[in-house]
């Protein structure tokens, strides 16, 4: 009879996988788009509830900018353009950029 053999059992698991780089979304303050508005778009395109978007847009207002959230590059550049584009779209000027997080 053919015997198997033994292996020493795996006591942990082996395989590290590198974490991707995160990227910030930031929401930058301007004179002129209605505040309203900066929540509706925050609500739509980051799916924040009303009081989290209220939140981040007077953060943004008083201190000039906010990081809104954090993804991997291209989520993080969609979401951003997406947003910026529904301020473009009224003729406001609200931005939003990203930045790779250190
Ligand atoms: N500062 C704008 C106003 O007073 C409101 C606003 C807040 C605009 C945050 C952009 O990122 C922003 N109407």
């Amino acid at each position: 009879m053919s015997q198997k053999t033994l292996e020493k059992p795996r006591t942990k698991a082996k395989t590290k996988v590198a974490k991707p780089p995160l990227w910030k979304v930031i929401l930058l303050n301007d004179d002129f788009t209605p505040r309203e508005f900066v929540v509706q778009v925050l609500k739509a395109v980051f799916r924040m509830n009303e009081s989290h978007a209220y939140k981040v847009m007077m953060t943004a207002h008083q201190r000039g900018a906010c990081v809104i959230a954090v993804y991997t590059k291209d989520v993080a550049e969609t979401k951003a353009k997406e947003a910026t584009e529904m301020g473009k779209a009224k003729g406001y000027p609200l931005y939003f950029t990203t930045e790779k997080e250190e």
